[in-house]
C-alpha cells in the first residue's frame, strides 16, 4: 500500500488556559494515534484552528509533531493562509522541518479569480519543492473548484492529490478515475466507508484524533471486501458524529479527549465551550458504540 494511502487524523490543537499551545499534549495525542497505527498525521489543518493561529505557533506545532512522529508515519502540513507570502514562508519551514508535504486551502475572502487561486498555488509549490494536496472544502471556503481546474492542478507534478471535504462524489469519482496516480483523501468521516468505492485512497478528518481505529478498521475490511463488517463499524462511528455534530464538532472532540485522559482544554473563543449535559449525552454516546 502507497505510505500516503489510510488514514490521517486532522490534528486538534491542545491550548492551556491562556490560549497557548500545549505541546506536552500534542505529543501524547500524536503518540496515541502513531501506536494505533495512523498512516500520517494532517498538522494545523481546520481542525487545528490553524487559521485563527499566529504563524510562529503553526511552525512550533509542525516542529513538535515533526519530531514526536520520529519518522514513524507520513506528516502533511496544512500551511493555508489569507496571502501568498505567509503560505510560502510556512511552505518553506515545513520543507525545512521535513514534513513530507503541503496542503492549503484555496485563498478564500476576497473572490480571487481561478487564475489568481492558481498562482497562488504554484507559487507555493515552487517556493517549498515538497508535493502540494490541494484543500478542496467549499463548504468552508466558498471557493468551488470544477472538475476542470482540479484536473489542472492534478496533471501538474508538483501537486499529490486533493483532500476531498465535499459530498460530491460524482466529482470525486471523475478525478480519480483520470488520474488513478494521484491521492485522494475524503474530508467527511461521517462519508469515508462510502468514499472509498468512489475512488478515495484514504481519509483526513478531525474524529480520526480520538477514533482512528474505527476507519483503519473500516478500510481494512473494505479492502477484504467484509462490507457488512464496514458499514457496521461506519455506522457505530456515525452514531458518535451526529452526537458531535449536535454538540460543535471540535468543542466536542475536545470534550471526548479530556474524558479520555488528555487534558485538551477547549476551543479558541468565538467557538463554545461545552455545558456538562452535553459532555454527558456525548460521552454516554460514545461509550455505547465502542
Ligand atoms: O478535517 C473535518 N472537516 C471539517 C475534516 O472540519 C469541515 C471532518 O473531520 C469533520 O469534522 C467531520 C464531522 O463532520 O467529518
Amino acid at each position: 500500500m502507497n505510505s500516503f494511502h489510510g488514514i490521517f487524523p486532522a490534528l486538534l490543537t491542545p491550548f492551556h488556559k491562556d490560549g497557548s499551545v500545549n505541546h506536552p499534549v500534542l505529543r501524547q495525542l500524536v503518540e496515541m494515534n502513531v501506536q494505533k497505527g495512523v498512516s500520517g498525521f494532517y498538522v494545523c489543518g481546520s481542525t487545528g484552528e490553524a487559521l485563527m493561529l499566529p504563524a510562529r505557533d503553526r511552525k512550533d506545532i509542525l516542529e513538535t509533531v515533526i519530531d514526536q512522529a520520529a519518522g514513524r508515519c507520513k506528516v502533511i502540513a496544512h500551511i493555508g493562509s489569507m496571502d501568498t507570502l505567509t503560505a510560502e514562508d510556512l511552505a518553506v519551514h515545513a520543507a525545512k522541518a521535513g514534513a513530507d508535504a503541503v496542503s492549503s486551502v484555496a485563498p478564500f475572502y476576497y473572490g480571487f479569480s481561478f487564475d489568481e487561486i492558481r498562482g497562488y498555488y504554484t507559487d507555493i509549490a515552487d517556493a517549498c519543492g515538497i508535493p502540494m494536496v490541494v484543500y478542496n472544502i467549499p463548504l468552508y471556503s466558498k471557493v468551488n473548484l470544477s472538475e476542470e481546474q482540479l484536473s489542472l492542478f492534478l496533471s501538474d507534478d508538483r501537486f499529490m492529490g486533493v483532500k476531498h471535504t465535499s459530498s460530491d462524489f460524482f466529482l470525486l469519482e471523475r478525478l480519480s478515475r483520470r488520474f488513478p496516480g494521484k491521492l485522494f483523501f475524503n474530508g467527511f468521516d461521517e462519508m469515508f466507508l462510502s468514499s472509498l468505492p468512489a475512488g478515495a485512497t484514504g481519509g483526513i478528518g478531525s474524529t480520526y484524533n480520538m477514533m482512528a481505529e474505527k476507519f483503519i478498521r473500516i478500510h481494512k475490511l473494505y479492502l477484504e471486501n467484509r462490507m457488512e463488517d464496514a458499514r457496521e463499524e461506519q455506522r457505530k462511528a456515525n452514531n458518535i458524529i451526529s452526537a458531535l455534530i449536535r454538540v460543535g464538532v471540535m468543542p466536542g472532540e475536545k470534550a471526548l479527549l479530556c474524558k479520555m485522559g488528555l487534558d485538551f482544554g477547549v476551543c479558541r473563543r468565538p467557538f463554545k465551550t461545552l455545558h456538562n449535559e452535553g459532555i454527558d449525552m456525548l460521552w454516554k454516546i460514545w461509550q455505547e458504540n465502542q
